[in-house]
């Protein structure tokens, strides 16, 4: 791709770095952490002493300290998030400054690239390039799994024959949960490569009380929330349409909730709301058939409605019903034209009502195949659609008087790959730096955490938490296997219940908010997600 010029201009911006990371000399503070007795028998290399977190401090610089150059490799793993290059451009800048000998290599097209021993070496052109540029093109990205021992091994020889002194995986929460497992292989077999983690997903559900948000959210939000907004502009200007948004995040609602309070939308969905009253699907189109009334009354036939993708898997009964599926399809191969016919006689008689009911392209998207780590491709149901549909045809058995003129919109990969929030720009640098002292200090099985993000870059702080202490034990295909927890909206937090309190308000009156474009200048707001700390919000 030809750089444009606002791409040559984003790429002569040199990220903020905390004060702490740009010192020449840091001392390690280590606390010991607690882990699961069970996740303690799963990694007993990582575990064979006390599990310890790293945080940095300044330590006096000494001029006699010889370095030797550092060879780190690094991966992309699962789905784009904005400030995935800066990562990488963090650790190369940081290496490089350590000692003009050092390398970096990217392992290609994501795990794959590491037990096939598909890598590029990156080197200042490359790295200049893709400098504060959204997607994963430098070194693409994928979803495989490291998962055979045969795997594992080729994993293990292509770090030795490069000689890496680490290797750092930029991933989600699968991806993470599978460089821990990376990382114990490693120490079971002697080799000196350490493997480090970086937080990497726009759902926002890689967050707990050692990562503050992943990186990428931030951006996906605020370019969804510029959209929202323009949506918004338009539809009080014509006063004719309701728009029903879908918008991207596997399971959790964080980013939904989000843009919410980014741009005070006429309704928006949580999904962990929905499952926890126990809502069906009929409930929801009542709910939203009385708002479009109610507002009819009031002379309004347009509104802005945002729907989280999860949120078709948080609804009671089609959680069951997907659930069936996944049973059924596991023990049985079928022509792809006969799955249809064949799991209605499979499925419990109110599933099989369900199935049959929803329109058949709803049906054929809940078929469709999971994803390598056994997800629903939420991203290609269209949920707003399904909406629509019902709410239209519940209005009309209503004799409704009004208009209800609808138009649906999924606001998901235009997210992922956007020039990355100033933001992002920061916090990926500096997850890529930090993860370069980590290797450097032969920590592995740690996750690179930058922390106090709703301060401003310089002040932020630097750690490493071990990817153990982030895990638990799940059942998947009959196995207890270990995860990395996925974090749900907080119907607790001070971000739902500041959108609770506010949206039957926002649903009748219009407080529309609309943000504009992304600015990489000036002021700027870290996501809400990182709540409680810094989160005010001006009541309207
Ligand atoms: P990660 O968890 O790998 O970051 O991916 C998240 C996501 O963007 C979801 O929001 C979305 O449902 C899914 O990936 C889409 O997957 P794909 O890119 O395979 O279509």
């Amino acid at each position: 791709i030809q750089p444009n010029n606002f791409h040559s201009l984003r790429t002569k911006y040199q990220p903020e770095l905390p004060q702490l990371l740009q010192l020449e000399e840091l001392d390690t503070k280590t606390e010991t952490i607690q882990v699961n007795p069970q996740i303690r028998e799963m990694f007993p290399f990582l575990c064979k002493e006390e599990v310890k977190a790293v945080a940095f401090q300044a330590a006096n610089a000494n001029e006699n300290t010889i370095r030797a150059p550092l060879r780190i490799g690094c991966v992309l793993s699962g789905g784009q998030a904005a400030g995935g290059h800066n990562v990488i451009v963090g650790i190369y800048e940081q290496i490089k400054r350590r000692h003009p000998n050092s390398q970096l290599f990217g392992f290609l097209k994501g795990p794959i690239g590491i037990y096939s021993g598909k890598y590029e070496e990156l080197k200042d052109d490359t790295i200049n390039y893709f400098k504060n540029r959204g997607g994963f093109d430098m070194i693409q990205s994928g979803r495989h799994k490291i998962e055979t021992e045969e795997q594992f091994k080729k994993s293990l020889q292509y770090c030795q024959s490069l000689k890496l002194d680490g290797l750092v995986v930029i991933g989600g929460d699968d991806s993470n949960t599978n460089a821990c497992l990376l990382a114990e292989y490693f120490l079971k077999n002697n080799c000196q490569t350490s493997v480090v983690g970086c937080p990497k997903t726009i759902d926002g559900d890689l967050k707990n009380e050692f990562v503050e948000v992943s990186f990428g959210f931030d951006t996906a939000c605020k370019t969804y929330s510029e959209l929202i907004g323009n949506i918004m502009l338009d539809t009080v200007s014509s006063k004719k349409y309701y728009h029903f948004i879908r918008l991207m995040g596997r399971s959790a609602s964080h980013i939904a909730l989000e843009c919410a309070l980014l741009t005070r939308p006429t309704w928006a969905y949580i999904g962990e709301e929905v499952e926890k009253n126990k809502t069906s699907l009929t409930q929801i189109v009542t709910q939203l058939s009385d708002l479009i009334e109610k507002r009819y009354k009031q002379n309004k036939n347009h509104g802005v409605i945002l729907v989280p993708e999860g949120l078709i898997e948080f609804i009671d009964e089609v959680k069951i019903l997907i659930k069936e599926i996944n049973t059924i399809l596991a023990a049985n191969k079928w022509e792809p034209d006969q799955v249809f016919n064949n799991i209605l006689t499979k499925l419990t008689p109110e599933s099989s009502k369900l199935l049959e009911f929803l329109p058949r392209s709803i049906s054929d998207q809940l078929l469709l195949d999971r994803d390598p780590h056994g997800n629903v491709q939420v991203a290609k149901i269209e949920t707003e659609k399904l909406l629509i549909e019902m709410v239209k045809a519940e209005l009309e058995r209503r004799k409704y008087g009004g208009k209800f003129s609808a138009i649906s919109h999924y606001y998901g990969y235009e997210g992922r790959c956007a020039f990355p929030t100033k933001f992002d720009c920061d916090y990926c640098y500096s997850l890529g730096v930090n993860a370069a002292i980590l290797i450097e200090n032969k920590f592995t099985g740690v996750m690179s955490c930058i922390r106090d993000l709703h301060k401003s870059p310089s002040e932020w702080n630097a750690a490493g938490f071990p990817l153990v202490t982030m895990m638990d034990v799940e059942t998947r295909k009959g196995k207890s296997v270990p995860v990395i927890k996925k974090a749900l909206v907080d119907l607790d937090g001070p971000l739902f219940k500041f959108y609770q309190s506010n949206r039957e308000k926002w649903a009748f009156h219009d407080y529309y908010h609309p943000v504009g474009p992304i600015q990489f200048e000036g002021d700027q707001v870290p996501p809400f997600l990182i709540n409680g700390k810094g989160f005010e919000f001006e009541e309207v």
